[in-house]
């Protein structure tokens, strides 16, 4: 359970209001495994992408995909709409991952049906949830993949 790799997917260029949520997420994460786009909850990184440059957006699209096969447990917070996030989670589908999104419906805002119609409650898990239960939630998803 220690050695899990786990994808978070969280917004950048799509804006970066949610940015203390997804530090909170990362952090509870890292207890469960690796978190490989620890980046994603980076202060450092913005939605401007200056760091882009560097890189490169081929170089970056190539390694989040690596990462994703690479990965056991795919998890997306998706209240803040993102291309990037429901590219990264098409993708995960296709791959046959294990899916966690999280919404906060208290955002007002609506989620897509891609989304919220993927769900299967399996192996594609939407949680509609309230930022102080989100370590609640967390252990409670990781707490049933240990006994399936
Ligand atoms: C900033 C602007 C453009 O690119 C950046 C920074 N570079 C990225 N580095 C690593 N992963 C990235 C980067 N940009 C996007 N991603 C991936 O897409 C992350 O894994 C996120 O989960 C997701 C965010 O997508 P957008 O469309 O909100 O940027």
């Amino acid at each position: 359970m220690g050695d899990m790799k786990l994808y978070f997917c969280g917004s950048i260029c799509g804006g970066r209001a949610d940015l203390p949520v997804y530090q909170r997420i990362v952090k509870k994460l890292q207890t469960y495994g690796t978190v490989l786009t620890e980046h994603v909850s980076s202060s450092d990184i913005t939605e401007k992408g200056e760091d882009v440059i560097a890189i490169g957006e081929k170089a970056i699209h190539d390694r989040d995909v690596e990462w994703l096969q690479e990965s056991d447990v795919i998890v997306a917070e998706v209240t803040q709409p993102s291309l990037g996030v429901g590219y990264e989670i098409g993708r995960a589908v296709t791959m046959k991952k294990r899916i966690l999104c999280l919404f906060r419906p208290s955002s007002g805002r609506r989620l897509s049906a891609m989304i919220r119609g993927a769900a299967d409650g399996q192996m594609f898990v939407v949680r509609d949830y309230v930022e102080e239960d989100l370590e609640n939630i967390l252990e409670e998803y990781f707490r049933k993949l240990k006994k399936p």
